[in-house]
């Protein structure tokens, strides 16, 4: 495929915390680093996304006596699902996988730092209305066409990709350099919905 310079890479969510040994590890989480590592030098334009919790966060499970995490619980803005702390701001496992080494990255957007909203999508928060600033940030630098790697394919991932398609821009998800967390069907469940956004999901590039 045809890398242009109106296209960027986000990379999602590579994070200790996400890898084997962390605490909401992804399944072979840090096998994503090695694709994402051999791709990057095609791109012009790079972003990372870091989730970045206050300790004390409305998604972790801790928060709410008599929950566990995995299960969903109905906040002010719909569902969320309840996770075990992590990614907490200041901590190793909120840092970069040591492997990751994307220097040449642009933008850090880091997302999930208000203590009462969950953000997964780098383009906006859960209750899908608060922006995170990304689609700006894009638009002013002329970045036009969106490919996604990282953790979690089902959540992070999935629903930035799908903000890319609501945004109206061409989002391409890479999957050998993702890995899924597959919670509930969470995995054909974004699947379906990648289908009905338009959004691509490739087997190599
Ligand atoms: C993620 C659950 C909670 C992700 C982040 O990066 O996919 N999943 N926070
Ligand atoms: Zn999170």
């Amino acid at each position: 495929m045809e890398i242009t310079s109106e296209d960027v890479f986000v990379v999602v969510d590579v994070q200790n915390d996400f890898c084997p040994g962390g605490a909401l590890a992804v399944p072979q989480g840090d096998q994503v680093i090695d694709p994402i590592r051999k791709l990057a030098p095609r791109f012009q334009h790079i972003v990372l996304t870091q989730d970045w919790h206050p300790a004390g966060h409305s998604s972790f499970a801790s928060n709410h006596p008599g929950r566990k995490a995995f299960e969903t619980i109905q906040a002010a803005y719909g569902p969320q699902t309840l996770w075990p702390d992590h990614c907490v701001q200041g901590t190793a496992g909120a840092e970069f996988h040591p492997a990751l080494k994307l220097p040449q990255a642009e933008l850090i957007l880091r997302k999930g730092y208000r203590i009462d909203v969950d953000s997964y999508s780098a383009f906006f928060e859960n209750d899908r209305v608060t922006p995170t600033g990304l689609s700006g940030y894009l638009r002013e630098r002329g970045l036009t066409r969106v490919f996604f790697a990282g953790l979690a394919y089902d959540f992070c991932v999935g629903y930035s990709a799908l903000d890319a398609r609501r945004l109206g821009l061409p989002a391409v998800v890479i999957q050998p350099a993702c890995r899924a967390i597959d919670l509930d069907g969470s995995v054909e469940k974004m699947n379906e919905l990648f289908h009905q956004a338009g959004v691509k999901v490739i087997q190599r590039m």
